[in-house]
């Protein structure tokens, strides 16, 4: 292994405890304060046992007082705060694609936004039946883009993409009433559902919450994924590093923190121009370094192998350098605490989008027709912005590893080609991935998802896990704030593949591949849908049967609820580390883990010990195995 070593939780600590006291210099608050304040949590609302859906109540249901005012039990009320949960999710997955629609709408040769990935392209108008021939291809691009966004409100029919499904998955759905129909039509039937007086009956609540969810993962995710790719470029194995040593104590440092890569993609291109760079050092720096926090991140690394400072409970850790001139944020998973937090320091915190507008940040309004001279107007600001720094606040963890990143299911499918001694050709299709796992040189596959969560000692789960199942011959692909822990501690770094078992060591040889891999942002979960739905059609196999599972060990949002119940809808048993708020009805419970299994092929397993959480995945990959004899 040479010189190479996995950087430990315990040293992440240790240098967030560095940053703390810097902190705690400028009275700066910070997220491991607030979770003492917070704690013990409600247990009503850890049970999920409070209704407060009408006037009448708060309700809170308890042994002396088993129904609501209206009457509804508890099961009723688990329900629909789960549904609500998701449509919250699905909604804002959703409105993300939508936007990247709306981005590819406006795209024109040589404007702010051009289509880089006209091939993709091509591919979307076959599916969505828009006419190519002889045509421009922004006149494609235009039509194509109005296409998606009717998928958004479309009166008739289900969801578009879920004619890449299998069919065997496909018809399960269409038959339990779960395949999504237009996808702002999923979010308003769910609020529609948990209306007060509406449905209380669990099964309802939890079979729409799958369909909502369904309309995010084969609709408004997928949406945001394949339109970002023919914007922005399908990505591609890049080299990269991770962690906040990646942020350069000379340089004027801007982090870009969200999920549109709308915002990120112009801000990153014009930190390279050759006149910002200039002028950076004419005011004192030696350069500009743009790094990146959340899934924003995810989107630049994956195509321009931008560095990743951190993931979600990182966020506050790039302002606490004191050496992060602006952080620059679109939509989601943005902490308020970032405006105070700013003021601490010289930072400067621009928001820049009307669904993410928050106190003391400089807002400017973002939108695809000023976003070039926008982000040069952030870039310019954040020059100016260094030499404000005060250098006795200035300290930058000495921490970063190499990852390689950019495994879009069409880099996975064209890498792993070379790894079997097949004569036949197969490029293009998933047979290669498929001979590895039925000669049992790899086991399985999991996707590691989700979130940074204050309730597990923050990567360990994701980190250890990883590790764990990489040293089982199961391979990982990996979105999110998951594929950042994984990065952060060495785990995409070629050099990784001797933590593996020898069959995923080979793989890793041969295909040069690190046994992590970044598959992209949590809406390019839909990357690790369609890759499943090829494995299964090139298999003959039913989704449900691949020895594939999904995990979200430290999840913590809306958003997660909603992928998971999609993972689970797509026929994926899905592994949760963290419990939703549904302790408080067994009827919701049992749905969730056992009896949703009938209408999707795959249910929830939540279990809050990570050990036995890997137990639990090794032992269903197994099964699965076992049951198709290989
Ligand atoms: O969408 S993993 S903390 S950044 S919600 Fe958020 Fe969770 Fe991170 Fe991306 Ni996904
Ligand atoms: Fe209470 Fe029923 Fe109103 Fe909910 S809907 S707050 S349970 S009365």
């Amino acid at each position: 292994m040479g010189d190479f070593k996995l950087t430990s939780v315990e040293e992440f600590e240790a240098a967030t405890a560095r940053l703390l006291e810097t902190g705690a210099k400028v009275g700066a608050d910070s997220w491991q304060m607030r979770v003492k304040n917070q704690t013990p949590h409600c247990k009503f609302g850890e049970q999920g046992i409070c209704c407060r859906i009408c006037a009448m109540g708060p309700c809170r249901i308890t042994p002396k007082a088993p129904r609501g005012i209206c009457g509804c039990d508890v099961h009723g009320i688990v329900g629909r705060n789960y549904l609500k949960f998701t449509a919250g999710g699905a909604a804002t997955h959703s409105d993300h694609g939508r936007e990247i629609c709306h981005t590819l709408h406006c795209a024109e040769e040589g404007g702010n936004y051009q289509v880089k990935d006209p091939a993709k392209l091509l591919k979307l108008a076959k599916e969505f039946g828009v006419e190519t021939e002889g045509r421009d291809i922004y006149d494609v691009a235009h039509e194509v883009a109005e296409a998606g966004l009717m998928e958004y409100g479309k009166p008739f029919g289900f969801q578009k993409f879920l004619d890449r499904m299998p069919e065997s998955q496909k018809e399960l759905l269409i038959k339990n009433e779960l395949a999504p129909r237009a996808i702002d039509r999923e979010v308003a039937s769910s609020m529609h559902m948990t209306h007060m007086g509406c449905s209380s009956k669990p099964e309802a609540l939890i079979k729409q919450s799958i369909r909502c969810g369904m309309g995010d993962g084969w609709g408004g995710s997928m949406m945001g994924t394949e339109f970002s790719d023919v914007l922005f470029g399908t990505p591609k194995p890049i080299d990269t590093e991770a962690n906040l040593g990646v942020m350069n104590a000379d340089n004027v440092n801007i982090v870009v923190h969200g999920h549109d890569p709308s915002l990120s993609e112009m801000i990153c291109e014009y930190a390279d121009d050759p006149e910002m760079i200039a002028y950076a050092k004419e005011m004192g720096a030696k350069g500009i370094t743009v790094s990146g926090v959340c899934c924003t991140s995810n989107e630049v690394a994956m195509r321009r192998g931008v560095p990743m400072a951190g993931n979600f409970l990182q966020q506050e850790n790039v302002v606490l350098t004191g050496a992060c001139e602006a952080i620059v944020v679109d939509v989601q998973c943005i902490f308020p605490a970032l405006g105070p937090l700013s003021k601490c320091f010289h930072t400067k915190f621009i928001t820049t989008s009307p669904i993410a507008q928050m106190p003391d940040s400089d807002f400017i309004r973002f939108s695809p027709e000023n976003a070039g001279e926008n982000a040069k107007a952030i870039v310019k600001m954040a020059i100016e912005n260094f030499k404000n720094r005060k250098p006795e606040l200035v300290h930058i963890p000495d921490m970063k590893q190499k990852a390689t990143v950019g495994y879009s299911l069409e880099a996975i499918v064209k890498t792993l080609d070379g790894v079997t001694n097949s004569q036949v050709d197969v490029t293009g299709t998933t047979k290669p991935l498929l001979e590895c796992v039925t000669s049992g040189v790899l086991r399985g596959a999991v996707a590691m998802v989700g979130c940074n969560n204050p309730k597990v000692r923050p990567d360990t789960a994701h980190i250890e896990l990883m590790k764990k199942l990489i040293a089982n011959d199961i391979i990982i692909v990996a979105s999110g704030c998951s594929a950042q822990a994984a990065a952060r501690a060495g785990l995409m770094d070629k050099r990784a593949k001797d933590l593996c078992g020898a069959g995923l060591k080979r793989v890793c040889e041969l295909a040069d591949i690190p046994p992590v891999l970044h598959m992209g942002s949590c809406v390019d979960i839909s990357r690790m849908m369609n890759l499943v739905a090829e494995l299964a059609k090139d298999s003959g196999l039913k989704i449900s049967q691949l020895p594939v599972v999904g995990c979200a060990p430290e999840w913590m949002s809306e958003k997660a609820v909603s992928i998971g119940n999609y993972v689970v809808g797509t026929g994926i048993d899905t592994f949760l580390g963290v419990e939703p708020y549904v302790s408080g009805s067994t009827e919701v419970e049992q749905l969730l883990t056992d009896g949703v299994r009938e209408w999707t092929g795959a249910a929830y397993t939540v279990e809050k010990d990570i050990d036995k959480l890997g137990d639990a995945m090794i032992q269903r990959i197994e099964e699965k195995r076992a049951a198709i004899g290989i």
